[in-house]
């Protein structure tokens, strides 16, 4: 990465600076109506951006003020600026109410600044960085590809008033402060994950959560489309998993409810959708564990052959795929569709295949499943990601490790008793694989974050905001005091929030005893993630010296302005200094 960084100024150290009660000096002339007075404290507190960007100068002259003629300025071969500035033109035209053309100022017009938006910027600037600029009549966005101006034009939005959200016109000042910004992640993987195996999401709900992803600059959505309790991805070769295995999901079991599962089109739909916001879809078929939906379906990939009861229960370490040589190639072949026609509906060049909580299998058997299914998805030109339980197998190089640890792996690292955990870990990094860090008493939004929440677990222990902030992919993965580290900065591919749905209802702490407990997968997703994503966001996009978690703090109290338009259920967690 070669985008210049300067030395780091955290907005609290901008603020000390006094920088700040500049910001809102006079009103420009190009104002929109000599009314639009511009509070100080409201422009101060608007420089609240979340991830954090690796440089940002509150420049102190006067903000910049959208108008009734503002227009997104673009060059006419830019196609990759073209796309981008159509899609933020919506987002202004439905708040403002004026026109943004993208093109060229329309003639007559003089109201207002210009937005810039460029994709020639320089090829330090790499897949996802960008620089911008705003002063006076002039905002510019610049990065190397359609991807970085997103993210630059994303970090726009966030600099607007929260109004911008609205989806509707409202009459605010539209002033962005008068800042220079220089941005680029600190990792490439930035995923969240959605259980849809458990618990079934629909279309709308999974592209509710891609908006809030995209907000974040979240870069891939991981989709756990399989488990013990629901099949959700149709397989043309295989009918029954989607007939048998998508009837049931936690709690509900079959004949409950419509069966659970995504035609080709609706998951086509998904994967475009993520497109549009420059994310990717990470498909997730998980075995040899949580597999009862398709022990369900497919009488042969069990032992006596015969099929297996659907599972609405919660339990986990239920009994594995047949993994005995005399069902060797009935499994490989259920591997093949499901691997490759998964491989063939997503967008990415990764293909998860799970690998956790394996019970009762010896390491032979994992080792021919994980080398089996490594096999098929690179034929597919796919490379696989998977629970770190599988980094005991052989791995080709490029593999991914998803790091599920909690601070019990971490303590044991660099100690005589190093836990199966740790070694897995160091046995995937010694064969070229890279990690993605989700350790579940960080990263688990399925942790309650005290023991106030109705829903979710708490197994890995209360994760609050701060402790959902206040960690890095090399704490993580090193021993306590620092001195064991397993990985090095390049061998972490980045980082991962986790929504698991064991426990999306109400009251659970016990099982539920009716379907009424269960709550709109949205609303489980808002109040489980919000506020802690955007916590998961800046440890996987901010350098460590631009991260401060009171700062933070400051910044999401100002977001939470933004989920009120948004219509976001967040969780107001007794922890942080909300506005009322
Ligand atoms: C552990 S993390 C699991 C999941 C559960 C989750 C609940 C992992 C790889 N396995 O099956 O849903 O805990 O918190």
């Amino acid at each position: 990465m070669s985008i210049r960084i300067r030395r780091a100024r955290t907005i609290a150290a901008v603020a000390a600076a006094g920088a700040l009660a500049l910001i809102v000096a006079p009103i420009p002339a190009n104002a929109a109506d000599p009314a639009d007075v511009v509070e100080t404290t409201d422009l101060a507190a608007q420089i609240a951006v979340i991830p954090a960007p690796s440089s940002l100068d509150a420049t102190g002259a006067a903000p910049v003020l959208l108008g009734s003629g503002t227009v997104i300025k673009i060059h006419p071969l830019d196609d990759g600026a073209a796309a981008v500035g159509e899609n933020l033109a919506e987002l202004l035209r439905d708040a403002t109410g004026y026109a943004i053309p993208v093109g060229q100022r329309a003639a007559g017009a003089s109201q207002g600044a210009t937005i810039e938006l460029s994709t020639r910027g320089d090829a330090g600037l790499g897949d996802e960085g960008y620089t911008l600029e705003a002063e006076g009549t002039q905002v510019s966005v610049e990065a190397h590809s359609a991807e970085g101006l997103f993210r630059g034009a994303t970090t726009l939005r966030q600099l607007l008033p929260p109004e911008i959200e609205s989806g509707e016109a409202s009459d605010v000042a539209w002033a962005i402060p008068s800042v220079s910004i220089g941005d680029a992640p600190r990792y490439d993987y930035r995923g969240a994950m959605l259980d849809v195996g458990r618990r079934f999401y629909p279309v709308d709900d999974v592209k509710r959560f891609i908006d809030q992803m995209a907000l974040y600059k979240f870069n891939a959505l991981h989709m756990h489309l399989t488990d013990d309790q629901g099949w959700r991805l149709t397989v043309d070769a295989r009918p029954e998993l989607t007939q048998i295995g998508a009837s049931t999901q936690s709690g509900w079991k079959p004949g409950t409810g419509e069966p659970w599962f995504y035609t080709k089109a609706d998951y086509q739909e998904i994967v475009s959708y993520a497109a549009e916001h420059f994310i990717e879809v990470v498909p997730e078929i998980d075995g040899p564990s949580h597999a009862m939906a398709a022990k369900a379906s497919i009488p042969e990939i069990n032992c006596d052959g015969k099929a297996v009861a659907p599972y609405s229960g919660f339990d986990v370490g239920l009994p594995t795929i047949c993994l005995t040589p005399e069902r060797r190639d009935e499994v490989r072949a259920y591997l093949r569709d499901v691997l490759t026609e998964a491989a063939q509906q997503s967008s990415s060049d990764i293909v998860h295949i799970g690998g956790d909580e394996v019970p009762s299998t010896t390491q032979e058997q994992m080792d021919w499943y994980v080398q089996t299914s490594t096999e098929i998805l690179a034929e597919q030109g796919k490379r696989v990601m998977g629970w770190h339980q599988i980094g005991a197998s052989p791995l080709p190089a490029g593999s991914i490790m998803q790091w599920w640890a909690d601070a019990g792996d971490q303590a044991s690292i660099g100690t005589p008793n190093e836990r199966p955990d740790v070694h897995e870990l160091r046995n995937a990094l010694a064969q070229g694989a890279t990690v993605v860090a989700s350790p579940a008493d960080r990263s688990y939004l399925d942790m309650k974050y005290d023991a106030s929440v109705p829903y979710g677990l708490r197994w890995a222990g209360y994760v609050d905001l701060e402790r959902a902030y206040d960690w890095d992919p090399i704490s993580v993965t090193s021993s306590p005091d620092g001195s064991v580290s397993l990985a090095t900065e390049e061998q972490i591919a980045g980082v991962e929030a986790a929504l698991w749905a064991d426990r999306a209802y109400r009251g659970s702490n016990s099982l539920p005893t009716s379907l009424d407990q269960f709550i709109p997968t949205s609303q489980y997703a808002d109040f489980t993630s919000f506020p802690r994503m955007p916590a998961i966001a800046e440890v996987g996009w901010s350098s460590a010296d631009v991260r401060d978690f009171d700062d933070f703090e400051r910044r999401i109290v100002e977001h939470a302005d933004r989920w009120d338009e948004l219509g976001i259920g967040y969780y107001h967690a007794p922890d942080v200094p909300w506005k009322e």
